[in-house]
């Protein structure tokens, strides 16, 4: 009898596990249609040392200082952020997020470096227009475990920045 009635209780726990996942997936459809992708490109850097196999994510932020997730930029079954790489990542965020500004944060200790300007970090809004990112002139950004701070190129003609872990918050133009 015992027996009986467990068994009952096991088909029943079987029966609303596969409806929980019916219903998941008839919502996620409708979950996605209410969302939109911003694509993130980015340029990792020529100089040694400037690939990396850490976590590299990103954020979005609307004019009222509303965040997007935090978002890990992986491609699956390939090597992201080596040396000269130019790579697109999606951040998704609801219908009318309108993103002003990207943040950036890398965790670890393999050091990133990536390239400014339009042409090598850019966000394309899900209406297809691409925006720069408004950096402060640079040869190249890190992410770094170490401390935040400015050094002079070899060449003494610009700066290499140095962020510790997270990028400021830039602004869209
Ligand atoms: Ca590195
Ligand atoms: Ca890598
Ligand atoms: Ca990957």
């Amino acid at each position: 009898m015992a027996i009986g009635i467990s068994k009952r209780r096991a088909l029943c726990l079987a029966v609303s596990a596969a409806l929980a996942l019916v219903s998941a997936a008839a919502t996620a459809p409708s979950a996605q249609a209410d969302s939109v992708s911003y694509r993130i490109k980015l340029t990792t850097g020529p100089h040694g040392g400037c690939g990396t196999d850490n976590t590299v994510m990103g954020q979005l932020i609307d004019a009222s200082g509303h965040e997007s997730a935090w978002v890990k930029f992986d491609k699956s079954w390939y090597d992201d952020f080596e040396t000269n790489d130019v790579d697109t990542y999606t951040i998704n965020v609801p219908r009318g997020f309108n993103a002003k500004k990207i943040q950036l944060w890398k965790g670890g200790n393999d050091d990133w470096c990536f390239r400014g300007g339009f042409s090598n970090f850019s966000v394309t809004r899900p209406n297809g227009r691409e925006d720069g990112v408004n950096t402060p002139t640079a040869r190249v950004y890190w992410l770094t475990e170490e401390e935040e701070r400015r050094e002079p190129t070899p060449a003494n003609t610009t700066y290499d920045y140095y962020y510790h872990h997270y990028s400021p918050a830039w602004t869209l133009y």
